[in-house]
């Protein structure tokens, strides 16, 4: 990294990086390059021309990366949120709880394996009989129930059940109706899921009643030990989120980020408001290619054939190029008005 560092070249003076002005009449900038000594990753930031946000560079740790101040990305398995410039921040997203307690009809150890391992977010991301998952006291031949409680409580829109070892065992999802004393069928059948989708997500009745407690019950004939690891429940959600979606508040509070459940990126929302600020368009290969604001104003960023973005184009028309040399570091950044910083 330092040879990269100590190699740069200003083609341009500092002061005309400073102040060149350019055709919206805002200030072209850049900030860096600065090395961040914990990773001893370079960063650079630049303000693209015609557009009102900064575009990260990164390169470090093996892991050479551009994004952009608006855009983030969601890691739904651990709970962290990416703040686009390399940090992560853990973040739980709005309508959706994992379970605060957990009981069940047996259980394996009273540490290890048992109903409260159940609890809590997901922490066993492999197929394998994990002690961190509940498994019930006998691996074959029993009916069991497991039953998890929530901090809020809501009407379901979705279940989400991570069974981590020989999955399928689920036979029946019930909450429980406070008012009148009874469990409420949510959904009963045969469970589909397998070690590669690992996660059951039954289509359920539509409960008129909120709740905070929820009943799986589990046949455990299905061969080997059967284990959960956690259980998500899903609120019915608001107009503005739709299915398969989720929010998360913004550490400044003032913003809603919108992910698809893989965490892409979709719109970014005024959280007073709801109003539109951003919404972002990708490519096939998933990478962004286009950002939009609230105005329609759209600004399109080209890749090459790797994926590796090469020219950023504002709503305007002004064209910011960035070019990558052989060894996939950048090499130098173009603005509209042809000035070219390098790096050699
Ligand atoms: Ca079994
Ligand atoms: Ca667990």
């Amino acid at each position: 990294m330092y040879r990269y560092l100590l190699c740069v070249t200003f083609f341009l003076s500092p002061a005309v990086l400073a102040q060149a002005p350019y055709p919206q009449g805002q200030i072209y900038r850049i900030v860096g390059p600065v090395v961040d000594f914990p990773t001893q990753a370079v960063s650079l930031s630049v303000a693209v021309i015609g557009t009102p946000f900064r575009l990260h560079y990164r390169s470090g740790g093996g892991d050479r990366m551009w994004s952009w101040s608006v855009h983030h990305a969601y890691d739904p398995a651990g709970e962290m949120l990416s703040l686009g410039d390399g940090r992560w921040k853990s973040a739980s997203p709005l309508f959706r709880q994992w379970a605060t307690n957990a009981t069940a009809s047996s259980e394996y150890g009273s540490q290890d394996y048992s109903a409260k391992q159940a609890g809590g977010k997901p922490d066993t991301f492999t197929h394998s009989d994990a002690k961190s998952a509940w498994a019930p006291k006998s691996q074959d031949g029993t009916t069991e129930w497991l039953e998890l409680t929530y901090e809020r409580a809501v009407k379901p829109a979705a279940i989400n059940v991570r069974e981590t070892f020989n999955p399928g065992f689920v036979t029946k999802v019930e909450s429980y109706n406070a008012e009148r004393a009874q469990w409420f069928v949510l959904w009963q059948g045969k469970d589909p899921t397998t070690k590669e989708s690992v996660v059951f997500s039954p289509p359920l009745s539509k409960a008129t009643f909120a709740t905070k407690r929820i009943r799986l019950t589990i046949d455990t004939n299905v061969p080997g030990w059967n284990e959960i690891d956690a259980v998500e429940l899903v609120a019915q959600s608001p107009p503005w989120l739709s299915a398969g979606e989720m929010a998360i508040v913004a550490p400044s509070g003032s913003k809603v980020y919108v992910f698809n459940n893989g965490g892409r990126h979709l719109r970014t929302l005024n959280a007073f408001t709801r109003a539109l600020l951003w919404r972002f368009a990708y490519n096939s290969a998933g990478a962004l290619v286009a950002i939009e604001d609230g105005f329609g104003n759209v600004t399109r960023i080209e890749r090459n054939a790797n994926g590796v973005a090469t020219v950023v184009i504002a709503p305007y028309g002004q064209r910011t190029i960035l070019s990558t040399g052989a060894d996939g570091y950048l090499a130098g950044i173009t603005n509209p008005a042809g000035e070219t910083m390098s790096f050699t």
